[in-house]
C-alpha cells in the first residue's frame, strides 16, 4: 500500500490495530461485492450491524462503551473504510459524525441514554436531515418549521385543557429536507428546524423518530454517483414530538455547522483512501498489461502518471495527519478542515481520472474500482460543502471579507 513518506512507520499499536481491522473488514466483507452492490443501486445492510459490533461509528467518543480511540487512529479507520467505497465510509460518516456527535455533544442524558448505545452497535441507524430542496449551499435560509402548539392557551374546555396542556409540550414539525443519506433506512432523524417560538425563529436540531405519523423518507433511485450508497428524502407533515425531542445544548447554525466539521474531518482521510486504492490498481494493471511488446509500466507517460498520483496522495496524507495532530490538541479550526477537505477530494477526483485512464478499456468496466471510485467522488466533491463553498470560506478566513453573497 502506498505509504511514501513512511508516515504509518510511527503508528502506535492501537492505530495500526484499528488500520488492520478495518483494512480487513474492507478486503474480506466490502470489497467482494461492492461492484456488484454499485451496479443494483444498494447498500450491504448486513454490514451495518458488524460494523457497530467492529467499533466503526463514533470510535472517538468516550462513554456508552464508545471507544474513544485517538483523532488519528479514527482518521485512518476513514481512510480503510473510504478505499473499499464512498458509501461505506457515509455511513461510519452520518451515524458518528452527524448523529452521535451531536446527541453526544449538545444532547441530554436521556437522549444520550436513549440513542447511544444503539446508534454505536448498528442497532438503530440514523441520519441527518439538513439539505433542502431549495436550499443546499445556503442551509441557513432554511424553510423546515417547528412551530410549539400553543392549543393549552386557547381552549375553555377543562378536558381539552388537560389535553392541550400536553399539547403544549409538543412541536409540530412541517417541511421536507432532501439528499439524505440513510434516510429510508434510518430509525431517527436529526432534523434541524427553524423554531419559530423563539426570538429570532433559531436553528435548532430535533430528533425524530421516523415512525412517527407525517413522517415520509422516499428514497432517491435514480443517481449516477455513490450508487452503494442508500439516499432519501425526509417529508414532514404536521410531525409532532415531544419537547424532549430538542437537543438541548445547541441553538442557532453553529448546530449543524459543527457537526459539518466533525463529518469533513472524516471526509479529508477517506479522499485518500480512495485515491490510494485506485493507485494501486493502476501501478499494478500497468506492470501487467503489455502493448508493443511489453508492460505498459515502461512508457514514460505511464510513469509520470503514477508519479503524479503518488506525489498528490502523499501531500494529502501529510495534511490529514497534521489535522489529527491539530484535533487531538484542541486547535483544529473548521477552516483548517475546509482546507484538507476541499483539497484531498480534489486530489481523489484527478487521482482517480487518471487511475481510470490507465486502465484504458478495462477501466470503464466494474471489474476494477476506479470508475466507480471516480463516480462516488462527484458526489464526495458536492456534499458536506461543495469544493467551491470551501474556498469562499477559505477566502473568508484569508481575507476577512464573506464572499457568499
Ligand atoms: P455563519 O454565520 O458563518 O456561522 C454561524 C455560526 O456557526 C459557526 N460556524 C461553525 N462552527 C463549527 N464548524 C463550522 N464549520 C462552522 N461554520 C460556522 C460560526 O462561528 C457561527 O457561530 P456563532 O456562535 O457566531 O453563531 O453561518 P452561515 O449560515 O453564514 O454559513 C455559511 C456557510 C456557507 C459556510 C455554511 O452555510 C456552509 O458550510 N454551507 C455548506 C452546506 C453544507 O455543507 N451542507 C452539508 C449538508 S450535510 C451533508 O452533506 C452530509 S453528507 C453525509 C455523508 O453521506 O457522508
Ligand atoms: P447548490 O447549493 O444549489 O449548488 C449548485 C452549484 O452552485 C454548486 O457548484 C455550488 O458550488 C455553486 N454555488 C452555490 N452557492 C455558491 C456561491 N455562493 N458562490 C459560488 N458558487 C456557489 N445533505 C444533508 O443534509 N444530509 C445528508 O445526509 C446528505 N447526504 C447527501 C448524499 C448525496 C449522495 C448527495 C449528492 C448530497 C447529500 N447531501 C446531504 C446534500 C449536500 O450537502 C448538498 O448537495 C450540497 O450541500 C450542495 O447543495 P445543492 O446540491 O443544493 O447545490
Amino acid at each position: 500500500m502506498l505509504d511514501y513518506l513512511g508516515l504509518e512507520a510511527d503508528l502506535g499499536t492501537e492505530e495500526r490495530m484499528i488500520r488492520d481491522t478495518a483494512r480487513e473488514f474492507v478486503s474480506e466483507q466490502v470489497k467482494p461485492d461492492i461492484a456488484d452492490h454499485f451496479v443494483e443501486g444498494t447498500f450491504p445492510t448486513d454490514l451495518l450491524t458488524e460494523m457497530g459490533e467492529l467499533g466503526f461509528y463514533a470510535p472517538n467518543l468516550s462513554g456508552y462503551d464508545l471507544p474513544d480511540i485517538g483523532e488519528r487512529a479514527y482518521g485512518l479507520l476513514m481512510q480503510e473504510l473510504e478505499a473499499g467505497d464512498s458509501g461505506l465510509r457515509s455511513v461510519a460518516s452520518v451515524q458518528g459524525a452527524l448523529v452521535m456527535y451531536p446527541i453526544h455533544a449538545y444532547g441530554s442524558d436521556a437522549q444520550k441514554e436513549r440513542w447511544l448505545p444503539s446508534l454505536g452497535t448498528g442497532e438503530a441507524v440514523g441520519c441527518f436531515g439538513l439539505t433542502e430542496p431549495e436550499h443546499g449551499s445556503d442551509p441557513s435560509s432554511m424553510e423546515t418549521r417547528a412551530e410549539r402548539d400553543s392549543s393549552e392557551e386557547t381552549s375553555a374546555d377543562p378536558r381539552e385543557a388537560a389535553s392541550a396542556s400536553r399539547d403544549g409540550d409538543e412541536y409540530v414539525l412541517s417541511g421536507s429536507k432532501t439528499w439524505i443519506t440513510n434516510s429510508p433506512i434510518a430509525d431517527v432523524a436529526l432534523v434541524w428546524a427553524r423554531d419559530t417560538s423563539a426570538e429570532d425563529s433559531p436553528v435548532r436540531g430535533f430528533l425524530v423518530e421516523t415512525d412517527r405519523d407525517g413522517v415520509t423518507t422516499d428514497e432517491i433511485d435514480d443517481k449516477l454517483s455513490m450508487r452503494a450508497s442508500i439516499t432519501g428524502s425526509i417529508g414532514l407533515q404536521n410531525v409532532r414530538v415531544p419537547e424532549e425531542a430538542v437537543l438541548p445544548g445547541v441553538s442557532g447554525m453553529k448546530g449543524p455547522l459543527s457537526c459539518l466539521t466533525q463529518a469533513r474531518y472524516g471526509i479529508a482521510w477517506g479522499a485518500v483512501g480512495a485515491a490510494r486504492d485506485c493507485f494501486e490498481v493502476a501501478r499494478e494493471y500497468a506492470t501487467e498489461r503489455k502493448q508493443f511488446g511489453g508492460p505498459i509500466a515502461r512508457f514514460q507517460l505511464q510513469q509520470e502518471k503514477l508519479a503524479t498520483m503518488a506525489t498528490r496522495i502523499s501531500t494529502a496524507q501529510l495534511l490529514a495527519y497534521r489535522l489529527a495532530d491539530l484535533k487531538e490538541r484542541g486547535d483544529l479550526t473548521p477552516q483548517q478542515v475546509s482546507m484538507a477537505k476541499r483539497n484531498n477530494v480534489a486530489m481523489a477526483r484527478e487521482v482517480s481520472r487518471t487511475a481510470r485512464e490507465m486502465l484504458g478499456g478495462n477501466g470503464i468496466t466494474t471489474d476494477y474500482s476506479p470508475m466507480r471510485h471516480l463516480a462516488n467522488i462527484e458526489t464526495v466533491y458536492t456534499y458536506e460543502g461543495t469544493h467551491d463553498i470551501h474556498g469562499l470560506i477559505l477566502g473568508h478566513d484569508l481575507t476577512g471579507i464573506p464572499a457568499f453573497k
